[in-house]
């Protein structure tokens, strides 16, 4: 019985340390913690599904400088009553180097 069980506690400490491998580099950017950052910025385009908005956002410290760039909404809502042109503040959701807007109003 002992010889049987060996190779079988082998193979699950194996499986165990090659899951814990990913969370023990700590990558910056890899991790999946999520941080808020407030956004400000001119609406250049809004998805007809009102799944994601266009931005020319300014800078955004800590995280990117002024860009014109494309980001998904966490809720089709957030774009209720934004169209294009439109002055804004929001917040934006970094999860590592996922962003999504989840809230935006105008200005
Ligand atoms: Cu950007």
């Amino acid at each position: 019985m002992k010889m049987r069980c060996l190779p079988a506690l082998i193979v699950s400490l194996l499986v165990l340390a090659g899951c814990q491998k990913p969370a023990d580099k700590a990558q910056p950017g890899a991790t999946a913690e999520e941080k808020d950052y407030d956004i400000k910025g001119k609406v250049t385009a809004v998805a007809s599904d009102k799944t994601s908005v266009t931005l020319d956002h300014e800078e955004i410290p800590g995280l990117m400088k002024a860009m014109e760039m494309k980001y998904p909404v966490s809720d089709p809502k957030v774009l209720d009553g934004i169209a294009t042109g439109d002055n804004v503040s929001g917040r934006l959701r970094a999860k590592g180097t996922n962003y999504t807007i989840t809230k935006l109003e105008k200005r």
